[in-house]
């Protein structure tokens, strides 16, 4: 059942290469005590099979701390699995299928490459967009160019719903992102390859509270 109000705040985005050996449920789980608000399963690699048993038993472990998870590219296992949600590329299945299929049921968020495409997934009812990439980053080399900063505020002044930014994001690089409007950012390496992923997700999360507090004064 899809979670209303997500918080995205800092949003775990998984990869089991670079995981440093850990499983992904592992990561997930030191990332939780950590404080990460929202997790999506990424895996290019497994089987459909493996894909939905990864799946199922970490929607299993959030459901109770009511954490969404977000399925990435998969509709299919995302429903099978009775996910929270899922998360599109601008070459995954059109959203507005998607919306089709699962009406208000999930949450659906985009990757958006441009304030084009943000707006238009504003319109055809995405729930979050996420500017990808804000900067190059060797966990996804065959990004679009970086958006940068200058691009970042482009697309938050042209959508009014939730907004993360993906790429290159970690501890030294997350306050302008969060300071030019973005809701959260959606990290893999600075989580996923810490040596002490609860630790860092720790630092992470305190870097955005007190960069909001500092805002709020
Ligand atoms: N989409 C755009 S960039 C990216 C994805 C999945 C990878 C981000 O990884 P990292 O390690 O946080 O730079
Ligand atoms: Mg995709």
């Amino acid at each position: 059942m899809r979670i209303r109000n997500i918080d995205l705040s800092l949003y775990l985005v998984t990869d089991r290469s670079l995981s440093r050996g850990r499983s992904t449920f592992e990561i997930v789980k030191a990332a939780v005590q950590g404080g990460v608000t929202c997790v999506q399963l990424r895996d290019k690699k497994s089987s459909t099979r493996q894909f939905l048993q990864e799946a199922m038993s970490l929607r299993d472990f959030l459901k109770s701390l009511k954490i969404p998870l977000i399925i990435n590219d998969r509709l299919d296992i995302a429903m099978a699995a009775e996910a929270d949600g899922v998360h599109l590329g601008q070459d995954d299945l059109p959203l507005k299928l998607a919306r089709k299929i699962v009406k208000e049921k999930m949450i659906i968020g985009i990757s958006v490459e441009s304030v084009d495409d943000a707006v238009k997934a504003q319109t055809q009812g995405a729930d979050y967009v996420s500017a990808s990439p804000i900067y190059s980053t060797p966990t996804k080399p065959d990004t679009a160019p970086p958006l940068g900063l200058a691009g970042l505020i482009q697309i938050r002044n042209a959508v009014t719903i939730p907004l993360v930014g993906i790429g290159g994001i970690h501890l030294n690089t997350l306050e302008p992102v969060i300071r030019h409007g973005a809701n959260g950012i959606a990290v893999v390496s600075a989580i996923v390859s810490a040596v002490d992923p609860e630790a860092e997700t720790r630092k992470l999360k305190q870097a955005i509270l007190t960069i909001r507090n500092a805002e709020s004064q």
